[in-house]
């Protein structure tokens, strides 16, 4: 140990620590200042950035005894307060720099650093800063965050105040459409917000730490698991295998009728076999963490270790055994049927195109891994903390598992730093919960980026071949395709992705006839889980590049070519329905000026460059907002003393759940005139919310969003006298009136069959064209997409800033999905950068965003949602724009330089 004296956010502190400790974790554990955040813990996110004698330093690879003895350390709760906001926190609000708010405190501090250095910098000169104090944001799109620094430097130089940035509503104002701050940023800013590992720092003292032995290949059967030293560890209070399990030891797949499996088929620790690299075996549960660890090293397990299946086409091959005896590997399958055969047509049309396509096993590298506890509670029901984002849906999935009835399981989703939709999956849910019910004991499990990125879910990867045919004129006649969804070993929601190759190949384009048949594959990697814009951008790839091929045949230009066929009053979509909306005419006219000039642009750059190439590329980006068919949320409003409290489980990735909910809530109130902060919050958790279903399919802004507003409808109904004004909280409780009214909501769809596919699957549909533009370096390969332009319809508008925020996020994931993010090797692809993650430097700073509100029949006030829109084809425009620009056509992605480079040398 060794005495240090420092002196932290201005107060000279003595502490004594261990001189191998991590400045992070004496922050954190020591002093309690959990407002910095540990994301990958070894140098790469910033999201642990402190201010040290002046410079920006990672608090989780700086050891104490590398600090100075005096040093001044400056932590994000020693920048501001939430009663005395620094400017950038101001800033970072006004801008909606916090999504998730997980990397907030780093990007905050780590600017501080910045405007002390140079209060005037250009925006470029942020964005090197940020690219060389390696700061990462997976949520924003990174260009609010530039914004946000730019104003606060205007604010530090004294050239505005905050009132000229910070615009308040006029009194009496309606939140829709505005740029009202979420309610939860303001703790975002301040580090005040607690994430699952700030609270399982603050769980009781009998609280077990536990940790996962996790299988180290990718197929195998068990012979023996050996616990016996383990269990001698000091500090060790038991270790767990699947004999220790009181349930079924399986996670509920929630199958449809004619999956082949039952759905069965994922164990909570593994029993007879490991499916995948990263599978749990056994849990070790100790006093702390140290011997947990230790504990893992003794377990010893042996293996026959068989052959393993890494892609689809190998889980395929006639040779290739069962994955899950008794299941084939192919379990699923479903074909879509509109209009007439497609054989004679392609045979006779003038125009055919034809080719194949692979969209890869994109990982979701939220900054925040993945973290949760567990404990029984006084009524004697299982309590997981995780970070959930289908709180009533994981319940149910590992009720029977972990041995309990689903009533007596309640989830509660922790603030969350982001999922973009791998907690759609439960991941250690069951984990936590066989823990706790072994023991008795509330149990913390916290995962490393490693485990997170080699163990939770990822993009399931399509392997399409697809074909188009067009007429003479252009029109495109038929569509034909082929798809196989390698889902990984766990069947969970897998033919639910593998039914969007039949919603959404081709989607947005006036299409009579379809052919399609899609599978779902069982393989050996990585288990698919829903990644924002779940099978859309696996299929929306194939077609939104074919398309392009299909342009290029006719002889039309890109956009001009999709302008004649995308879906006008009476066409229908894949699905055989009409859309809710026909506004894809409009939003090729609105993006046209901006093509026009980017062409331009383009082709004057090309003219005076040798080593550089420039293009420009289109896609059509749809998706549809709900679970398919009768999709249904319930809400619950509250009269109060004070207000109205709205009860509901919005779940919250970081997307804005909070403001949703509130601005629904606000609008529907009218008649009551509350201000914002008169209605209270309760979200996600099922003790005292109900089932709204999960935050996936972009549904929530719809179905919530309806329910929220049934909810608020039911308590004025209640509320209202015969003379049409309302009753008071006093008179209510006078007259002995029920205060509290449930919503409850459901689209008026339906399904889609996996034989032939018709039906009307979504409430709504999030429409948008988008204007990539790229260069080329024709010596390297590399790419850079230097600007985008988005005309969006996402309905009428709830927040702009949240709307703005969720596109601009999607889009640089699709910078990502596009050229550099894989998860496939496994010895590679395990760290945030060996994944590919978009730093500040790959993402364009130019977005440009250009709205179209057409109101929504089936929304109550106009919305659809926002979530998945941006991120279901901005990689076909990437990949059209670098064709366009070198005329290299990558089909298989990513779309890494070494590809571009193949290509130029053909
Ligand atoms: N919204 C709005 N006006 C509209 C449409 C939407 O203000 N016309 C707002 C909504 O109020 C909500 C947000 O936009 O705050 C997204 O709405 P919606 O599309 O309905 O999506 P959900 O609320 O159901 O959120 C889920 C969606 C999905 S499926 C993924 S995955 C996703 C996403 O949103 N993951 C995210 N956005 C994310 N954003 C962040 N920061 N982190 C993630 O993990
Ligand atoms: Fe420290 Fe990522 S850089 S947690
Ligand atoms: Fe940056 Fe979520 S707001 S990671």
């Amino acid at each position: 140990m060794v005495k240090k004296t420092l002196t932290i956010n201005g107060t000279k502190t003595i502490l004594v620590v261990d001189p191998e400790a991590k400045l992070s974790d004496v922050l954190r554990k020591q002093l309690g200042l959990t407002g910095t955040k540990v994301g990958c813990g070894i140098g790469e996110c910033g999201s642990c950035a402190v201010i040290l004698n002046g410079k920006v330093v990672k608090s989780c690879i700086t050891k104490m005894k590398r600090i100075e003895e005096d040093s001044k350390i400056i932590t994000i709760e020693g920048v501001g307060s939430k009663d005395n906001l620094h400017p950038l926190q101001v800033t970072w609000m006004v801008h909606g720099g916090a999504q998730c708010g997980f990397c907030t405190p780093g990007f905050i501090v780590s600017a501080k650093a910045l405007l002390e250095q140079n209060n005037n910098p250009t925006r470029e000169d942020v964005r090197d800063w940020f690219q060389k104090n390696r700061n990462l944001c997976r949520c924003t799109g990174y260009k609010p965050l530039v914004d946000a620094v730019m104003d606060a430097a205007k604010l530090v130089r004294g050239e505005v105040e905050v009132k000229d940035i910070w615009k308040q509503l006029p009194e009496g104002a309606s939140l829709i459409g505005s740029s009202f701050i979420r309610p939860s940023a303001l703790a975002k800013v301040t580090g005040t917000w607690d994430f699952g590992a700030d609270l399982g720092l603050k769980l009781p003292s009998n609280t077990l730490h536990a940790k996962l032995v996790q299988a180290e290949v990718s197929h195998a059967n068990i012979i023996s698991i050996d616990t016996s030293e383990a269990e001698k560890v000091p500090g060790v209070y038991a270790v767990l295998t699947y004999k220790d399990v009181k349930g079924t030891n399986r996670i509920n797949g929630l199958a449809f009728p004619t999956n082949k499996g039952d759905g069965l088929d994922r164990p909570i620790l593994c029993d007879e076999k490991v499916f995948q690299y990263g599978d749990a075996i056994a849990i070790v549960l100790a006093e702390n963490e140290k011997a947990a660890h230790k504990g893992v090293d003794k377990v010893k397990v042996e293996l026959e270790v068989l052959p393993a299946y890494m892609s689809a086409p190998e889980a395929m091959a006639e040779d290739a055994i069962e994955i899950h005896p008794g299941t084939p590997n192919v379990y699923f399958e479903n074909q879509v049927r509109k209009g007439e055969e497609t054989a004679a047509i392609m045979e006779n049309a003038p125009y055919v195109v034809e080719d194949d396509f692979y969209v890869q096993r994109q990982p979701h590298l939220p900054i925040e891994p993945d973290v949760g506890f567990s404990y029984v509670n006084e009524e004697g029901k299982l309590i997981i903390h995780s970070k959930s984002i289908a709180i009533h849906f994981h319940a149910l999935m590992i009720a029977e598992g972990v041995g309990m009835k689903a009533e007596d399981v309640f989830i509660v989703q922790n603030n969350t730093g982001g999922t973009f939709g791998y907690k759609f999956s439960p991941t250690m849910e069951g984990l936590l919960g066989v823990a706790t019910l072994a023991t008795g004991r509330p149990v913390y499990l916290e995962f490393n980026m490693r485990q997170q990125i080699t163990y939770t879910g990822k993009r399931a990867p399509f392997w399409t071949t697809m074909k188009l045919a067009a007429d003479q004129d252009g029109k495109i006649l038929a569509l034909e395709s082929d798809w196989s969804c390698d889902h990984g070993p766990y069947s969970e929601f897998g033919d639910l992705v593998t039914q969007r190759g039949m919603q959404f190949g081709a989607a947005g384009y006036d299409i009579a006839n379809i052919r399609g048949n899609g599978r779902t594959v069982c393989t050996n990697h990585g288990w698919g889980s829903a990644f924002r814009g779940y099978g859309a951008p696996q299929i929306m790839f194939p077609s939104e590049v074919l398309i392009d091929e299909l342009a290029e045949k006719v002889g039309m230009d890109p956009l001009e070519f999709r302008y004649k066929n995308v879906y006008r009053e009476g066409a229908t979509t894949p699905s055989g329905c009409e859309p809710d909306v026909y506004c894809l005419e409009e939003l090729i006219d609105k993006v046209r000026p901006a093509y026009e000039l980017a062409k331009k642009t383009a082709a004057e750059k090309n003219e005076n460059t040798q080593d550089k190439k420039y293009g420009v590329g289109v896609s059509v980006n749809i998706y549809g907002c709900g679970l398919d068919g009768p999709d249904t949320s319930e809400a619950w409003a509250e009269l109060t003393p004070n207000g109205v409290t709205i009860g509901n489980s919005w779940e919250d990735h970081g997307q804005g759940a909070d403001i949703g909910t509130l601005t629904f809530a606000h609008e529907a109130l009218k008649p009551l005139n509350l201000k914002p902060e008169q209605i209270d919050l309760v979200l996600n958790d099922m003790t005292k919310t109900p089932n709204s279903g999960p935050a996936g399919g972009s549904r929530s802004n719809v179905v919530t969003g309806n329910a929220t507003v049934v909810a608020c409808r039911n308590l004025l109904k209640a509320m209202q006298k015969e003379d049409g004004t309302y009753r008071t909280y006093d008179e209510m409780v006078a007259e002995g009136s029920e205060l509290k009214y449930m919503g409850k909501w459901t689209a008026p769809c339906t399904d889609t069959p996996p034989d032939g596919g018709q039906g009307n699957p979504f409430a709504s549909y999030m429409y948008g064209v988008l204007v990539a533009e790229v260069e080329v370096d024709l010596n390297t390969g590399k790419t850079q997409v230097k600007k985008m332009t988005l005309s969006a319809d996402v309905g009428v508008i709830i927040n702009k800033l949240v709307v703005d925020g969720q596109l601009y996020g999607g889009l640089v994931q699709g910078v990502g999905l596009a050229l550099t993010e894989d998860f496939e090797d496994l010895k590679k692809h395990t760290t945030l950068t060996g994944c590919g993650i978009p730093r500040i430097k790959d993402a364009p700073d130019h977005i440009d965003l250009i709205y179209v509100e057409t109101p929504r029949p089936n929304s109550l006030y106009g919305a659809s949602g926002a979530g998945e829109m941006p991120l279901a084809a901005p990689h076909a425009a990437i990949i059209n724009a670098i064709y366009n620009a070198c005329g290299v056509r990558v089909t298989h992605l990513p779309a890494r330089p070494e590809k571009i480079l193949a290509g130029l040398n053909k």
